[in-house]
Order: structure tokens, then C-alpha cells, then sequence
């Protein structure tokens, strides 16, 4: 790599080293940046892009309150322009954050510091004056599991002590961008401060960002404040400057009362694209709460059946848990279509007539690269091939990329190397690519995308589908007798650990709504705001619980997936239809005998196991959900969740 000049700060007797790209330089004598700031006038600050004096006041005041902290060299207005993103690719290859991939159109491959692959759910938290406004109380001495609470005075301190000058050196852009369609009565705004290229390149693809965003908030549109910096250890060394980072000391944090998202050490994914669960799900899950909707961690897909008619579905799973494979899934049963409207986060709300109406606040999809291939997903695989920023794949000799998965798709002759940049073969037992690498993507580009995916209304949910992995004992699909009946079997997810944040293990994890990283309040209020949804409508969606990843006794999952998985999907819209195909069980109704079409289906299912409830397993299941409820919701519980419980347990003994 180009050895770029070595400037040493010298900062309370800290050594600071910045390896700045050619383009910077305006210092003062005594080697630092000249930065002041004087009422509502920035000085002496270098504008590398944009006009200060353009600047919405109130959004200049949060920039100045910021430089005044921060202490950046350069300030960067971002306007989304392709000039722009080209400068800020050229920022990027000079840092040696990003590498070119010659082999496709417009991508790029970053690695990240090896100590920053994920998100950090133990290091984020909510900021509200009473602890219960965040989080349920816990009980018998059990560990709260549902969030982080930390008071507003302890958050002033943490960013006191790690934005203190965390930018000298670099550049803060500042990123207007909408989450939404721009212009919707259902999209919000935000004004994200970052010192990270990558982030501002990534956000451009994940968000609206640009001029027209800037424009609203002249208009007088209120926008979420968000603050981001890659930050600097505090010993003053920036280990790996390609990569900027502190793990030691990452911190997100979230205010709702001001609307406001403050996040530092790391320029990963969740924790520094903060439109995306910082805003869209933590703070959006507040504000939704206020303005009586639902912010929630769904994919909206569109889905036609042979006859014509088509319907939305909204479906909630954790993080890695396919996702972005059912949102763009190629059906298998002939005459079916899906279009994709989003694949992570659905913002929803009732119309005026009663219909729930949701919109993707998102623009691109980041989706699990490992595991994402011609046979699992072929629609992502012709979507991501141009514009994409690619995160800690792996990459091959002919200029290409490479992960779990794509064994199928890659030349014997290619070498690959590693996420971590070593020389990588098959033989080696590690995986070549980080279970948590990710592709950047623009939606549009996806060749299935639903043609109202950025209608302003919204599009009408019929369905609403729950789920995770669950190796054992849960059924394909059953679905909820009722409203309350379906908030109670969102409240009650558990799924296995995946490789999206920073847990070890195979351990089967509550994880209500696939919302247990994402709640921006208590959730003891979050099922009550869901509950009260029953009357809002007279029309509410239909809810059902689906499960992918039920195994055999040797470890064979006993359902093929992917595109079979339009067979559930078939039976749930015929449900929709009122058809008579579905039989009472203790956990709800599931497929009548020969109701789920298995025509020309290859593999052999054995349907007996696939729907079975063990007894034991049942009862063992409630009793792991009483103790959740108990330990972690204690009196915050709605009585109608308790309720629920109460009723599944009685007819769950009933099991023969
Ligand atoms: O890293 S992200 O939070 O953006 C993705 C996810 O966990 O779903
Ligand atoms: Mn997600």
C-alpha cells in the first residue's frame, strides 16, 4: 500500500498518529486544525463540499454544537450526487478502506478491523429519565434481556469523554436522508454527522440522501439527529488507519425524547448506518408509539397466485434468519409471483378505512452474504453484481468476491483470499468469508422489486408472519386463532443465535418480534401498543407463525426451503381466503391432511414430523416463556398476554 504522510499530535501528552489522504493539509502552525467557533458562524473550518450559509438553521446549530465538540479538520455537505460518491470512492481507495472488484460494475470490497464484524447489542442503550420507560424491571434477580437503560446524565458524560476531539484530523459529513419515500406521509428524516466515507457511501445506497432530503428540513420537516464517529482509542493510536475504529469503547445510544442517536467506535452495519435500526426500529419504535403505528423488523414482500390476485405479507424474523431469501424468493409452485418490497424493516400504519399500510423506510438491502447463492436466492444474486459495497467477503484472483455458498460459482483456477486478507483454501477449517459479511445494495436494482415498493400510501398488509430457527418441535406453520392470540405468539419468539451481533453459540434466544436488540421503549408498553391495534380495524391481518429450520433426529432439516417455501405461503393466502383447510391444534391451526400443496415436490417430506407437538416439548415451552415473562416482563405484562399463556398451557396438557 501507497504510504501516505505521517502527521504526530501531540494531545494532553497522547501521541496521536493521522495518515491523512494528500487532499487534506490546512494546520496551524502548531500541527492542529484550526477550528473555532463563534455564535452561529463556523471559522477558520475548511468547507471541502457544500455551503455552510445553505444550511437549514436548525440543522447548522447541530452541526456547530458538533464541531464545537468534535473538532474536525473539514466539513463535507452532502448533496447524494454521483460526483460526490466519486469522490468520496477515491477518499476510500486512498485510505485503503475500500479495494476495487474489476470483475463486476461499480463494486467494491471493504475489511473491516477484525475487532468490528457486528453489532454490539451489550453497548447500546436507551437514555430516558426512569429506567421503566426503557425497560421492563427484571425479576428473581435475572439479567434484563430486553435492552440497555442508561439516564441522559450518564449519556452526556460517555460523550463528553469519547467525542472530545474525536475528529480531528478528518472530515464530518453531513448526511440529510430520508427514511422513506421522499415526500411520504409515512417517512421521516434524519441528518446523520459521520467522519466515516464509508458510512456516507453506504447510507447513499441504504438511504434517500442528498439535496431533496436537505430541502425538507428548510421546508420546516423536524429531522432525527444522529451523530456517528469511528472514533479513536484512547491511548491515541489508530491501529489500522484503513479501518478506524474503538471497539474498547463503542457506545450507541438513543434519546427519544429529542428524537436523537448518538453512536461511537465503530463503522459497522447496525452501528453506524444509524437510518437503520438506530432510527427506523429504536427510535422509529418510539415515535410509532406516539403517533400510533408500528415500526417493526419486518420484510414486506408482494405475492400474486395463479389466478391474478395478488396480497402483501409482512414477516418478522430475527437477524440471519433468511430474510432477504423469503423477500425475494422465486416460488416454486407454478403460477405464483413475488415482488419484494423491502427485507428488513416495515414502518405500518391503519388508513382511514381500517386497511394497515406499510412502507420500506429503506433504500438498499445490506443483506448475510454467506449462504446467499444461484440456488438459495438468484434474484439477490442478479441484484448485487453493480453498485454494491461488499463487507468482509472474501475475494478471488480474477477481481471477484467469494463466500460460504458460492462454491458452485467460482473457476477452480481462482485463489481466494480471505476477509482477513490472508491466502485462503478449502482445506483450511475456517470459513473464507465472516459469518456476519454483508452485501450494500440499491433495491431498485433488483429485478423483482414490487412496482408500489415506494408508493407514498403505502401497500395493504393482509398477513403477518412470525418466525425464527427452531431445530425442534415447532411446526411448519400454524396459524393465530385471533388478534390477541397473534401478539402473544410474537411476544413468545425464540430463535437460534446467529452470527448478526456478537453472541456465541448455538443457544436458543427469546426473541420476541425478532425486536429484542430493537425495542426503543418497554416492552410491557410495546405489547400493549400492538394489542390495542385490535381497535383500529375491522379488518386486521391475519398472523402466523412459520419455521423454516425444524430438523430430524440425525440433524437433517425435515422442510427443503427457499422457493418451496411458496407452498406455506400458498396455504396461508388460501387461508386468507377463508378456505377451509385448516385444523385446530393446542398452538393454534395448522394444515388440514392434504391441504399443503407438496405437488411435484422432489424431496421427501415427512409431513407427520413436520407438524408434530411433542408433549414434553410443549410443555417445556411454555414453561421457558413463563419464566421469560415472569423474569424479564414481570408486571409490565399485559393481562391479556398472561391470559394467552394460561389458555396455551391448558390446552397444551391436553396433548396426548
Ligand atoms: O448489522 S445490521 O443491524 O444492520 C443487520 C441486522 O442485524 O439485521
Ligand atoms: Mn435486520
Amino acid at each position: 500500500m501507497k504510504m501516505k504522510p505521517l502527521l504526530v499530535i501531540l494531545t494532553k501528552g497522547n501521541l496521536i498518529f493521522h495518515r491523512f489522504p494528500t487532499e487534506f493539509g490546512a494546520l496551524t502552525k502548531n500541527g492542529r486544525p484550526k477550528v473555532s467557533v463563534f455564535g452561529k458562524q463556523i471559522r477558520g473550518i475548511g468547507v471541502v463540499h457544500g455551503d455552510l450559509q445553505d444550511l437549514p438553521e436548525k440543522v447548522k446549530s447541530y452541526v456547530e454544537d458538533n464541531v464545537k465538540l468534535c473538532k474536525p479538520d473539514k466539513l463535507h455537505i452532502c448533496d447524494g450526487s454521483d460526483a460526490e460518491n466519486q469522490k468520496l470512492i477515491n477518499i476510500m481507495l486512498e485510505q485503503g478502506t475500500i479495494k476495487p472488484l474489476p470483475k463486476y460494475e461499480n463494486c467494491w470490497l471493504a475489511r473491516t478491523n477484525p475487532a468490528d464484524t457486528a453489532r454490539v447489542e451489550s453497548k447500546t442503550f436507551i437514555c430516558t429519565e426512569k429506567k421503566s420507560e426503557t425497560i421492563p424491571t427484571p425479576k428473581n434477580g435475572a439479567v434484563g434481556a430486553l435492552g440497555n437503560w442508561m439516564s441522559p446524565n450518564d449519556m452526556d458524560l460517555v460523550v463528553k469523554e469519547r467525542f472530545n476531539s474525536c475528529m480531528t484530523g478528518r472530515t464530518m459529513y453531513i448526511v440529510p436522508f430520508s427514511m422513506g419515500p421522499i415526500g411520504s406521509p409515512l417517512s421521516k428524516i434524519g441528518i446523520e454527522l459521520t467522519d466515516s466515507p464509508y458510512v456516507v457511501a453506504s447510507m447513499r445506497i441504504m438511504t434517500r440522501m442528498g439535496s431533496k432530503v436537505m430541502k425538507q428540513v428548510k421546508d420546516g420537516q423536524a429531522f432525527v439527529k444522529c451523530l456517528h464517529s469511528v472514533g479513536t482509542p484512547s491511548n491515541g493510536i489508530v491501529e489500522d488507519p484503513s479501518w478506524p475504529c474503538d471497539p474498547q469503547r463503542t457506545i450507541i445510544l438513543h434519546k427519544p425524547e429529542n428524537n436523537e442517536i448518538v453512536s461511537y467506535g465503530s463503522g459497522y452495519g447496525g452501528n453506524s448506518l444509524l437510518g437503520k435500526k438506530c432510527f427506523a426500529l429504536r427510535i422509529g419504535s418510539t415515535i410509532a408509539k406516539k403517533e400510533g403505528w408500528l415500526a417493526e423488523h419486518m420484510l414486506i414482500l408482494g405475492i400474486t397466485n395463479p389466478k391474478g390476485k395478488k396480497r402483501y405479507i409482512a414477516a418478522a424474523f430475527p437477524s440471519a434468519c433468511g430474510k432477504t431469501n423469503l423477500a425475494m424468493m422465486t416460488p416454486s409452485l407454478p403460477g405464483y409471483k413475488v415482488e419484494c418490497v423491502g427485507d428488513d424493516i416495515a414502518w405500518m400504519r391503519f388508513d382511514k378505512n381500517g386497511q394497515l399500510r406499510a412502507i420500506n423506510p429503506e433504500n438498499g438491502f445490506f443483506g448475510v452474504a454467506p449462504g446467499t447463492s444461484r440456488s438459495s436466492n438468484p434474484i439477490a444474486m442478479d441484484t448485487i453484481f453493480r453498485n454494491t459495497i461488499f463487507t468482509n467477503v472474501a475475494s478471488t484472483s480474477d477481481g471477484g468476491v467469494y463466500w460460504e455458498g458460492m462454491e458452485k460459482e467460482i473457476g477452480s483456477d481462482v485463489a481466494i483470499t480471505d476477509w482477513r486478507g490472508n491466502p485462503w483454501s478449502r482445506q483450511k477449517n475456517i470459513p473464507a468469508a465472516h459469518p456476519n459479511s454483508r452485501f450494500c445494495t440499491p433495491a431498485e436494482q433488483c429485478p423483482i422489486i414490487d412496482p408500489a415498493w415506494e408508493d407514498p400510501e403505502g401497500v395493504p398488509i393482509s398477513a403477518i408472519l412470525f418466525g425464527g430457527r427452531r431445530p425442534a418441535g415447532v411446526p411448519l406453520v400454524y396459524e393465530a386463532r385471533d388478534w390477541k392470540h397473534g401478539v402473544f405468539i410474537g411476544a413468545s419468539m425464540r430463535s437460534e443465535a446467529t452470527a448478526a451481533a456478537e453472541h456465541k453459540g448455538k443457544v436458543i434466544m427469546h426473541d420476541p418480534f425478532a425486536m429484542r436488540p430493537f425495542f426503543g421503549y418497554n416492552f410491557g408498553n410495546y405489547l400493549d401498543h400492538w394489542l390495542s391495534m385490535e381497535n383500529k380495524s375491522s379488518n386486521l391481518p391475519k398472523i402466523f407463525h412459520v419455521n423454516w429450520f425444524r430438523k430430524d433426529a440425525n440433524g437433517k432439516f425435515l422442510w427443503p426451503g427457499f422457493g418451496e417455501n411458496s407452498r406455506v405461503l400458498d396455504w396461508i393466502l388460501r387461508r386468507l381466503d377463508g378456505e377451509n383447510i385448516a385444523d385446530e391444534t393446542p398452538i393454534g391451526l395448522i394444515p388440514k391432511k392434504n391441504c399443503l400443496n407438496l405437488k411435484g415436490i422432489e424431496e421427501n417430506v415427512n409431513l407427520d414430523e413436520l407438524f408434530s407437538l411433542p408433549r414434553d416439548f410443549w410443555l417445556q415451552e411454555v414453561k421457558e416463556i413463563e419464566k421469560y415473562f415472569n423474569e424479564q416482563v414481570g408486571d409490565d405484562l399485559p393481562k391479556e398476554i398472561s391470559n394467552q399463556l394460561d389458555s396455551l398451557r391448558k390446552r397444551i396438557t391436553k396433548i396426548n
